[in-house]
């Protein structure tokens, strides 16, 4: 008789030793130069099964309470981005940084960051500016988006936990190699110049995207559905070396961005 081995759950202080396995020897391993081709070809790339699934269940745990004790809905428009709709619950870097166990060391993992690094060409930093570390958001009512906007920073890596069918609304659409001038925002010029491509990422996987330069959105629910993600920002070596404002973030999260580091 073999001993049936019963999955642990996964400690906190054990997350850059998982990480680090799964991706040097798990299924991610061998692909991490198709990776890394796709996202120069395309500026975004997907990651299937990006975490082992035992750490996706622990921080899924984490993202269903923050959601539920944390959340906060935001029905706003953005000047910065043109006006552009935010309509969405979530959850700032402040409340996940004080109440996820998982969250914050799959940021600052060393293995994960050398995984991005290479799939980018370049070195991913920590952003200077907390609150966009890494926040948490939902998409639930019909109609609630992400409207169209670009990141402060050079990379965003979208962490799936929930997803609508496709075709229902809650796809990621983007436009590359375009650029925010945040004094005047050209939003509408660029969907009259370009057909945006959209993707559907599914639960489990994370997306890898050029967010300084790819104009972006989430598009509308369709229905009363869930869309739920982890987002994580990262820096580059250029965007360390040069002022970077924050008026979208200011706008926001005003409660994460006045409070001191938690
Ligand atoms: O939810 C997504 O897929 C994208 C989120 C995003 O663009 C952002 O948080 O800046
Ligand atoms: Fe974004």
């Amino acid at each position: 008789m073999h001993a049936i081995e019963i999955p642990r759950s996964p400690q906190p202080a054990d997350i850059p030793s998982i990480i680090h396995r799964h991706l040097t020897r798990g299924p991610l391993a061998n692909r991490v130069d198709a990776l890394r081709d796709e996202f120069q070809r395309e500026q975004f790339v997907e990651i299937p099964n990006f975490m082992p699934p035992e750490v996706f269940d622990a921080a899924k745990r984490d993202v269903d309470y923050l959601l539920d004790t944390r959340g906060r809905r935001r029905d706003l428009l953005i000047p910065s981005t043109a006006n552009t709709p935010r309509n969405y619950t979530n959850v700032g870097r402040n409340d996940v940084k004080a109440c996820s166990l998982f969250i914050p060391p799959i940021y600052h993992c060393t293995a994960l960051r050398k995984f991005l690094s290479t799939i980018a060409g370049e070195t991913l930093e920590d952003v200077p500016f907390l609150p966009e570390e890494y926040l948490i958001s939902r998409l639930h009512r019909k109609g609630d988006t992400h409207g169209w906007h670009w990141d402060d920073y050079t990379y965003a890596l979208i962490w799936v936990f929930r997803m609508p069918p496709a075709g229902q609304g809650g796809s990621l659409e983007f436009v590359r190699d375009t650029t925010w001038d945040k004094d005047k925002p050209e939003v509408q010029p660029v969907l009259d110049a370009s057909v945006p491509l959209e993707r559907h990422p599914p639960v489990a996987s994370a997306y890898l995207l050029k967010a300084d330069t790819s104009m972006h959105r989430v598009s509308p629910l369709h229905h009363h559905s869930e869309r739920v993600i982890v987002c994580f920002s990262f820096a580059t070596e250029g965007d360390l070396a040069k002022p970077i404002a924050h008026e979208t973030m200011e706008l926001m999260y005003p409660e994460t961005c006045e409070e001191k580091d938690a």
